[in-house]
């Protein structure tokens, strides 16, 4: 990729696009795909156009146009252009939107019981998230998301493993050493608390504004995985990257169950199986990258250092068990996801 001094986005021109785009597929899309017989298939997402999990929804499209041809209207919005991040599960369940990335944070809000997964040095690699959310435990709790939010999930994606990203750089080597540090996170207080676990200040901040917030130094850091850094170009506005890796996140592919219940078993079957491949090119091409990027962002200049991962691990742990957060966690649970292996 080309290194730009540009951002990728400004907040009033995704502003701007957002409503035409909202307009345009609350009013037009709806009636068009209705009057072809076609299932609207509205899908928004706060990823930037470069990122794997933007470019998956590609491969869903494509996917379903050899597999179920005329019989979906697939509509990919990128940049938050229709729904703002976080608000496409609210989208979902009101019958605006169809299909979008939900991550643990937002489940946490509904089933406060699956905070558990935004606890950070919970997951320990990416074979052990496949392994958890495949398996029994992910079973469980999309069972809970379909009854509490009336989203079906058809696949989990690796989202990557978040790492510090500093504006400037500094020693960090435990937590002690982010104290005052103004990190962005998500606007939701799961994620605040994940940021505080971690030692430093939590500032709130969309993801479109990151960027921005960076260079005009609003922010002293955020974290994101490693492709994530390079998509949405955060590299070009810090110094620095400490490779905490404090959450080894998930997304979960999700489609509303208004759309989903008016399938038939067949397409049914076809939009899981996009889902799928979706989630493998997304996952495929996010570990390759996380295994190279390293070099990449030395070679543009930051430093990339290692700090005491023990330190880390344990602050965040004890601060996670203290909290309210592990009160509501299923007994046993977190016991059952550390021995699935
Ligand atoms: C972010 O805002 O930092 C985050 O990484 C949170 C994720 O849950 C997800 O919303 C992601 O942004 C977006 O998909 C943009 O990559």
């Amino acid at each position: 990729m080309t290194p730009s001094s540009s951002p990728p986005t400004t907040p009033t021109a995704v502003r701007r696009r957002g409503w035409l785009a909202l307009a345009g597929a609350l009013c037009l899309g709806d009636r068009a795909a209705w009057a072809q017989g076609r299932h609207l298939l509205r899908i928004s997402t706060p990823a930037v156009p470069d990122d794997w999990h933007a470019r998956m929804w590609t491969v869903l499209r494509e996917q379903l146009d050899k597999s179920a041809s005329g019989q979906f209207d697939v509509q990919i919005n990128l940049n938050a252009a229709l729904f703002k991040q976080g608000a496409e599960p609210v989208a979902m369940a009101r019958g605006n939107l169809e299909m979008a990335t939900i991550s643990a944070f937002d489940i946490a809000k509904l089933v406060s019981e699956f905070s558990i997964f935004t606890a950070g040095y919970v997951i320990r690699d990416p074979a052990h998230l496949m392994k958890v959310f495949n398996g029994p435990i992910g079973d469980e709790l999309y069972k809970q998301v379909s009854e509490k939010m009336d989203i079906t999930v058809l696949a989990p994606i690796y989202y990557g493993t978040r790492q510090l990203n500093l504006r400037d750089a500094r020693k960090v080597s435990t937590p002690a050493d982010l104290k005052g540090v103004k990190l962005r996170m998500p606007g939701s207080k799961e994620w605040l608390f994940l940021g505080e676990a971690l030692g430093a200040t939590p500032t709130p901040l969309a993801f479109g504004e990151v960027y921005l917030g960076l260079r005009t130094g609003t922010i002293d850091a955020q974290d994101n995985p490693l492709p994530t850094l390079k998509s949405a170009k955060f590299y070009e506005v810090t110094k620095q990257i400490t490779l905490t890796g404090h959450l080894v996140d998930v997304l979960f592919i999700g489609v509303a169950n208004k759309l989903w219940n008016s399938l038939g078993a067949e397409q049914k079957s076809k939009l899981r199986a996009a889902a799928q491949m979706a989630a493998s090119y997304n996952n495929e091409n996010r570990m390759a990258d996380e295994k190279q990027l390293v070099d990449y962002f030395r070679s543009q200049g930051l430093s990339v250092t290692t700090p005491d991962i023990d330190a880390f691990r344990k602050t965040v742990q004890a601060a996670y068990l203290q909290s309210d957060y592990a009160k509501t966690w299923p007994k046993g649970l977190l016991e059952r996801i550390n021995a699935t292996r």
